[in-house]
């Protein structure tokens, strides 16, 4: 059984109710190869000083490389890519904001294992979200093919809203894919990165997104130095964080808003209605907390 692809000229709402119902969607070809050499190489020194990872997790042939943003130019238009952003806005529709979460090239070397399948969403503390409330949505940029080989992500589908038993029950499926391919994936699906039985290294940059409440895990805000922050577009510096994340959360000083903070100027932060009438999730939960207090 192979995961299913969609062509690069797909509809990112066809994505995000993909993603909804079967908790990844991978999307084939959407950058070219003169995009991903450019990365690869403003990567590489960064990648050479990578450290291999620690726990079960990392991997003991894994690289991870992070603080993109500062480090490559070029992974900025990955953060920012039109269908990586409008398929996010989508899923995450229910959020007043939505942010970037982490940014990090993931290199497998020859020899890793297969990292144990789990559920991203796990890093809040394993708080229980309620089925229908996705916090976050992931994107894995194919910088080399990923094949069953060289360790392509496991993917779980259908795992999202099951219990762990039920779910480990599903057959994980290789997100095989092309370089400048992208797998999505949210953080309730079962998956993890494959195991590279290959002669070379597989390399995926993994671009992670949630709502704006929740703290990030990696912090945009020292990992990216200000004098650098300082010369990004607005847009790219509010997906960071530069923006309240919710009603009042996350302003500066005396209610500052924090990208005119940046920019060297007091404005206020405005209110955000945190209870704007985008959002038939919430609805989804009124029903479900009718049912189940009448159960
Ligand atoms: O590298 C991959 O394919 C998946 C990585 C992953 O799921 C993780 O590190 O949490």
């Amino acid at each position: 059984m192979a995961l299913h692809h969609f062509p690069p000229t797909v509809n990112p709402q066809e994505v995000a109710e993909h993603l909804a119902d079967r908790g990844y969607a991978i999307v084939d070809r959407v950058v070219g190869p003169q995009l991903l050499d450019r990365l690869a190489s403003e990567l590489e020194p960064f990648v050479r000083n990578s450290d291999v990872g620690q726990d079960q997790y990392d991997g003991a042939f894994t690289k991870r490389t992070g603080a993109l943003i500062a480090r490559s130019p070029t992974s900025r238009e990955l953060v920012m890519h039109p269908l990586a952003i409008a398929t996010v806005e989508r899923f995450l529709r229910h959020a007043t904001a939505v942010q970037l979460l982490l940014t990090q090239l993931i290199t497998i070397e020859p020899g890793e294992t297969r990292q144990k399948l789990h559920r991203d969403q796990m890093m809040f503390d394993l708080y229980p979200f309620p089925p229908h409330y996705h916090v976050q949505c992931n994107t894995m940029w194919a910088i080399t093919d990923f094949t069953s080989e060289n360790g392509a992500t496991h993917i779980c589908p259908g795992s999202s809203g099951l219990t762990d038993a039920a779910a480990a029950e599903i057959d994980p499926i290789q997100a095989e894919m092309e370089r400048g391919s992208v797998l999505f994936y949210e953080g309730k699906v079962l998956h993890g990165g494959g195991a590279n039985t290959g002669t070379r290294p597989r390399q995926g940059v993994n671009i992670t997104y949630g709502v704006g409440w929740v703290r990030q895990e990696e912090n945009q805000f020292l990992a990216c130095p200000t004098e650098i922050a300082r010369t990004l577009d607005d847009d790219l510096l509010r997906m960071m964080g530069y923006q309240q994340g919710a009603f009042s959360l996350g302003y500066v000083g005396d209610q500052l808003d924090p990208l005119a903070v940046l920019r060297g100027s007091n404005t206020k932060a405005g209110r955000i209605d945190a209870y704007a009438p985008h959002n038939e999730v919430l609805d989804a939960f009124a029903d479900e907390a009718a049912d189940h207090q009448s159960n």
